[in-house]
Formats: C-alpha cells, structure tokens, sequence
C-alpha cells in the first residue's frame, strides 16, 4: 500500500492551521445566509463517483499515444490505483469494468480485492464496438442493429455475459454504448435499423435482473460520420420507455454537437425518472475527453443545478456517476483526481444556490436576478468546503498534493516498469 493513514495523518496535521481558518471564514459567510454548513460538509463527503477500468492507462489518438509508465497491467494493479485514489480522496469508491478489457477471471478475489481498497463494483460496459481476436462475426457493420441475425445474437449474448460478470461482482447496472451506424448517405435503412437495435435491446432486458438498470448511451457521431442509431437523448429515451421502467438514458457529456444545452436535457430526464447515468468529461469541440471541469466549469454547475433541483435529496444515490476521459498528456492519475475535484466543486456550488430567491425571479420574469442569485453561488469559493469533507472522511487534505508528495507515479513505474500498457483503447 503506497498511502497509509499515517501519510494521510501527517500530511493533514500539515494542512490543519491554514485549513481551519479559510473554513471557518466560509462557514461564518454561508450561516449568515442561512445555509446548514454540516449538512452541505456531509452531503460533498457521501458523493461517490466511479473510476472506469480504462482510464487509468494513458490514452492515445488516432496519430499516436505516450505511455508515461507505471500503467496498471492487469485487472488487480487497475483496482490498486483505483485504491490509491480514493485514499486519497474517499469519493472515488467505485469502478466501472469494461468487458472484455477487463475479464474478471476470478470473480470472488477480484470482489474480495476491492473490498480490500473500499471499492464497489458500479455499471459494467459492453462492448460491440469492436472484433476480439476469438470472435465468429465481425461488428464492422454494426453490432446490436446488423442486418445479419447472428451478429445481432452475438452482440446480445456477449451483453448476457457481461451481466453475468457484474451480478458476480454486485453491480446493479449494465451500460450499452453503441458504434452502431452509417458512414455515407443511403447505406444504412435508419428505420429498420432501429427496430433492430430495439429488438437486441429488448433481448438483453428480458434478463435484466430485477433490480438492475439498463442504461443506454447515445453519441451523435464518431466512429461513424453520416449516423448514427442512437445519436441523441430522444433516441435513447424513445428506446429507454420502449424497453421499461429499468431502462433509463445515460448522458455523457462529450456526446453532444457544439454549444448543445445539456443542463436542459437533463432536466427533462430528470423530471420523466429517465435519467440513469452519467459520464463526466470535458470539451471544447467534440468528444475531447478532456479533465472535468477543465473548460465548462460553468456548464457543469449549471447540470448539477437541474440535478439537485430534479433529484430531490437523494438524487446523488439514483445515478450512476462516472468518469469517461482519456489522458493523453497527463499523469492519468492526477487527471483522476482533477476530475473529482471539479466534480465535487459543482455539485457543492449548486448546493449553495438560493432556490426560494431563484423561484422568486423566475416567476417575477427577473432574468437580472435569477443570473445575480446563480453567480452569487457560482462565484463562491468551495474549496475550504470540500477540504472538510475530505478531511472529515480522513482523506488527504489537497489529494493531488500529497500524491506529487508521495512521488507515487515514481514509485509505480519502480514497481510495474516503464514499458507497462494498461488495456483499453
Ligand atoms: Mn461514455
């Protein structure tokens, strides 16, 4: 174990004294306007995001890709790392598998190793967006929509055995994206296209556990360029009421055209009981796969506001949260860690809106006070906030700190060796 409580302990005693009087000066501003303090303290410290098996490797583009070493190369130095984090910062205790990525050969000690690190099996992803190497039918026309039935019946069966894995583990939830689509203008029936999606989908829920969710992603384009089967929200949506109660939408947020208002389609889903899952990253242009937080600060705010206002108290515990980002150019790791921070900062600065006064200016048509009472929250400085609740969950005080600290990448490349790749893209 590369951080023990005692480097936690000491690195925390270090932070104590400028620590206790930002957040006291925070604390004295936010029970003046009214707000619970240790409620807020405790609602930052119980949110849980979850680490997906393929982000802990660096990732590449199309042109190439720079491993920094140290990568985790199996399915048990992956949960090692997804460990180290949430010592780090106790909010990363789940991760999400990626089958067949990351075969959970020996269910029971994969199960008993994470409970070791205090980590929770979240969705389990298929994937039909590639031919593994023992395949019979290639997916190179798609996968769950192919006109071909026995593809069709291969891509369902390979999403069976990816529940069957996650109901070993104790996940709750199966997430289906698909590269399902077309690249040039009439060569792909949309229509009969997704009646076939429709009918594999409902295939894989007929053996859904009873209380498991089916999620289902959507993306508008990329690996196909003309269309593709589930482009958008109303896509998966339609899908989602065809199948039933258990099937729900999954909104990642690099899936969306420029400037989209995601904060709108997630207040729809919301308010329809519709929305089962997330995926946190950032974008500029397309599905960049940035850190959370590292361009729209804004924006992830404004979706944590419709979240909170829609979920009601226990939203955070009704979707799965997860992190779907790919680090070219930094230590995944430490972008890890970035991510949850920015996370953690939105979720705790929506917390701060002042609902009553925001309903007050809607009602009045006062758009100047509606966007005065969103930015006085915005604008405020959480960080004390999340500091207490991490320190309060005997977290390290500043993660990323103690993990440049620590030398933990050089520690794991001494361990794992330079040339280590983690599997994934
Ligand atoms: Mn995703």
């Amino acid at each position: 174990m590369i951080i023990t409580p005692q480097h936690i302990h000491e690195h925390n005693q270090k932070a104590k004294e400028e620590h206790a009087a930002s957040f006291s000066a925070l604390a004295g501003q936010l029970d003046g306007k009214g707000m619970a303090v240790e409620d807020l303290v405790n609602k930052v410290a119980s949110f849980q995001v979850a680490i997906p098996s393929w982000a802990l490797g660096t990732g590449g583009t199309r042109f190439g890709r720079f491993p920094m070493g140290g990568e985790p190369g199996s399915l048990e130095e992956k949960i090692e790392d997804v460990g180290l984090l949430h010592a780090l910062n106790r909010s990363s205790g789940a991760l999400s598998l990626h089958i067949p990525w990351d075969i959970p050969e020996d269910t029971k000690a994969v199960k008993a190793l994470a409970r070791e690190y205090d980590l929770v099996f979240d969705a389990v992803n298929s994937n039909t967006f590639q031919d593994q190497q023992e395949q019979e039918y290639s997916y190179k026309f798609g996968s769950l929509s192919h006109t071909d039935k026995a593809v069709r019946k291969q891509a369902v069966e390979h999403n069976l055995d990816v529940i069957r894995y996650g109901k070993e583990l104790g996940s709750k939830a199966l997430t289906v994206w698909l590269a399902d689509g077309s690249n040039f203008p009439g060569q792909q029936n949309f229509r009969k296209a997704l009646q076939r999606t429709q009918e594999s989908l409902e295939e894989i829920y007929e053996q859904l556990p009873d209380d498991w969710q089916l999620l289902i992603e959507y993306k508008p384009y990329e690996p196909n360029f003309y269309s593709m089967v589930i482009p958008d929200w109303g896509t998966s949506f339609l899908l989602a009421n065809k199948l039933g109660e258990n099937a729900r939408t999954l909104v990642d947020l690099g899936h969306h055209l420029p400037n989209t208002n995601i904060e709108q389609i997630v207040a729809i889903l919301s308010m329809e009981q519709k929305l089962g899952g997330f995926h946190f990253n950032d974008s500029k242009y397309g599905d960049d796969d940035l850190t959370t937080g590292a361009i729209k600060p804004y924006q992830l705010f404004l979706i944590f506001s419709e979240l909170i206002a829609g979920g009601g108290a226990g939203f955070t515990d009704q979707i799965a949260w997860m992190i779907d980002a790919s680090h070219n150019v930094k230590d995944p790791l430490e972008d890890l860690l970035q991510s949850v921070d920015a996370i953690n900062k939105a979720y705790a600065k929506a917390l701060l809106i002042d609902r009553e006064k925001l309903a007050e200016a809607r009602m009045s048509n006062d758009p100047v006070a509606a966007q005065e009472t969103l930015q006085d929250a915005f604008q405020t400085d959480v960080r004390p906030l999340l500091r207490e609740a991490r320190i309060a969950n005997k977290a390290a005080a500043a993660p990323l700190k103690l993990y440049r600290d620590l030398g933990v990448r050089k520690q794991l490349i001494k361990k794992r060796g330079t040339k280590s790749i983690a599997t994934g893209l």
